[in-house]
């Protein structure tokens, strides 16, 4: 996003919060402006900088305006903004995001029910508190529920990270918690994207076995961690909890495997499975695996002819002739081409995983010290582990890069650590320089020449092709692995726009490891460009850029990531043993 959209958002959110406390005119002004800003062919930071008339020179923009885009523009933020944002904390742009919400609307329900989210807004019109405020009625707040369903589906999906621990969360609740079996509850799994591990959640689907639905229904909808009971029926349930919407479905022991082959998906893949099974006279649905050579009307019911699957799902893939699919890979890319011919990939596991290549200690941003971050990582169960801080570049927080003498001496301190830890664990010591606009790192050659490892990264400049610049940096001689090679943040940039082959024919030729790093934010590389990666010769490193020894856990969102690209074990550089490792290092290609 450039600086002048960034400009009009929160001249946008200036006018909306204005508004809602009842300014009159003023926001009419702020609208204009954010209008123009976001129109002008300049840039607001080549405003600011040049030294003709500045910002002023933008229709609308005076002179008060014009401080607010210089403070923006030198210290991004406004000063003025984030008292507002402190007198009135709501999330302006989900709650008038709901059809009938206005920021009028907006301020009145804060002040009102202290109303600040999407959550507060549909609990507080589920139970009926809207239509009792003066100028709201039964019907508008029958349409703000009618439309804040539509609001949460036009807000974004859920990041794996966050969906996950809590469908594990609910999971284990449902189950029974840790000690005590629900008895209800025969077998109890996650389905949907979640089991699939995609990148962001639409909701999170629980699936249970049991032959009493009710009282399943009724531990779902009693979970302390629920905001919001959306509706419960007899087998069916749903609730959102933390934002995200979380959905129950009850059926018999003997269709489970049905149900999860069904809810697990994807769509694509369940549509596949399907038309497999019609060529051999079966017909497949959420409720099993049925022959019907010989049936009249396969079309009479859902349980037609006779029942040959549907208790497990791996019975359910045999039934048609195949072997079990892993969850990773059911997303209609020829997976079941694959399977047929035999052909699946022995998908990498976090127990193949040796040691983490990509970490930060509180020489550069990190929040440990060299120690601490060894000793996590032994205790993790690594065997070996690199120190990667970040040297100084652009788009790295000013004072936090390391500069080359730095690098230096800290190359003492973590033979000093690694030797002060009592854990058997190798240490490698590394950096994480930065691939520059024009390709080049951001390091010395007299120091990386010294370095065990060197991680490059994109961190600034994250707009349009950047092909060109990472293969310039995968062809630099002391590069060995590329960090987060597109630079994305789900939800918020998509990164850098990358050949994914090119980069990965280079990789390949250059004896460099493009990185899938782990941290739920990015994952990045993507399943997809992991998939193009391998496939082009590629070496992949799952690592998980921890900047406190609890992050190392984070490393399974980067292993199934890594097995939606189909990696196997040995396409991982990290899943090697220590030996493998540094000749994959010494190797300057
Ligand atoms: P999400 O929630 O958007 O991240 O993605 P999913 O895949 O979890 O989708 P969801 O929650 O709508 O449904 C769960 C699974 O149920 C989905 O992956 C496949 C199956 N499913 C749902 N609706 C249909 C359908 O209309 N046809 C078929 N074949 N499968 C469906
Ligand atoms: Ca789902
Ligand atoms: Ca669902
Ligand atoms: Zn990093």
């Amino acid at each position: 996003m450039s600086r002048n959209d960034a400009v009009a958002d929160r001249f946008e959110e200036f006018a909306d919060r204005l508004e809602a406390t009842g300014v009159e005119y003023k926001p009419q002004s702020y609208r204009r402006a954010a209008e123009n800003v976001r129109a002008h062919p300049e840039s607001v930071e080549s405003l600011v900088a040049g030294d003709g008339e500045g910002v002023e020179a933008i229709e609308g923009v005076g002179e008060a305006l014009a401080a607010k885009i210089v403070e923006y523009v030198e210290t991004g933020e406004i000063e003025e903004l984030e008292e507002f944002r402190a007198e009135l904390p709501v999330d302006m742009a989900a709650l008038t995001s709901v059809e009938g919400v206005g920021p009028k609307t907006v301020g009145t329900l804060y002040d009102e029910l202290a109303i600040e989210d999407l959550d507060d807004l549909e609990t507080a019109a589920r139970e009926e508190k809207i239509r009792e405020i003066s100028g709201f009625g039964a019907t508008s707040e029958e349409n703000i529920l009618a439309g804040i369903e539509f609001a949460w589906q036009a807000n974004e999906r859920s990041l794996l990270g966050d969906a996950r621990p809590l469908g594990e969360e609910l999971l284990e609740y449902v189950a029974g918690g840790v000690d005590e079996a629900n008895e209800a509850v025969e077998r109890c799994e996650l389905a949907g994207s979640l089991r699939r591990w995609r990148e962001t959640i639409g909701d999170v689907d629980l699936l249970v076995a049991s032959d009493d639905p009710e009282a399943v229904v009724e531990r779902f909808t009693d979970w302390g961690r629920a905001d919001t009971v959306i509706e419960a029926g007899t087998s069916k349930a749903s609730l959102r909890a933390n934002g995200v919407r979380m959905d129950l479905r009850v059926v018999v022991p003997e269709e489970f495997g049905s149900a999860l082959q069904y809810f697990t998906g994807s769509r694509d893949h369940n549509i596949g499975v399907r038309n497999r099974a019609i060529e051999r006279d079966l017909k497949v649905n959420e409720y099993g695996v049925f022959d019907i050579s010989g049936v009249d009307d396969p079309d009479a019911g859902q349980r037609v002819g006779e029942r040959v699957a549907g208790e497990t799902e791996a019975g359910m893939y045999e039934a048609v002739g195949l072997p079990h699919i892993p969850p990773e890979l059911r997303e209609d890319s020829g997976e079941i081409d694959a399977a047929v011919a035999g052909e699946l990939p022995d998908l990498v596991d976090a127990d193949a995983v040796r040691g983490d290549l990509h970490v930060h200690t509180d020489w550069s941003d990190g929040k440990d010290g060299i120690e601490e971050m060894i000793a996590g990582a032994a205790a993790f169960g690594h065997e070996y582990l690199a120190i990667t801080d970040h040297a100084a570049g652009p788009g790295i927080v000013a004072d936090t890069g390391l500069s080359d003498d730095d690098l230096r001496e800290q190359r003492d301190a973590i033979e000093d650590a690694a030797a002060a830890v009592d854990a058997e664990i190798d240490v490698l010591c590394g950096v994480e320089a930065n691939i520059d606009a024009d390709g080049a790192v951001s390091v010395g050659d007299g120091v990386l020449d010294k370095l065990d490892l060197v991680v490059a990264s994109p961190h600034s400049g994250l707009d349009g092709d950047g092909t060109d610049r990472i293969v310039a940096a995968i062809e630099h001689p002391s590069v060995d692995v590329i960090g987060h090679p597109t630079g994305r943040y789900l939800n918020r940039r998509p990164g850098l726009e990358l050949d994914f082959e090119r980069v990965a024919r280079a990789a390949a030729k250059h004896g460099v490891a493009l990185e899938v790093n782990a941290n739920p934010s990015r994952l990045d590389l993507s399943g997809g460009a992991v998939r193009t990666a391998i496939e082009a010769g590629a070496t992949i490193a799952v690592d998980t850029d921890a900047h406190r020894p609890a992050s190392y856990e984070l490393l399974r969102y980067g292993v199934h990531t890594a097995r939606r690209g189909w990696a196997e074990a040995g396409d991982v550089l990290n899943a090697r043993d220590f030996d493998g490792l540094r000749a994959f290092l010494d190797n300057e290609a």
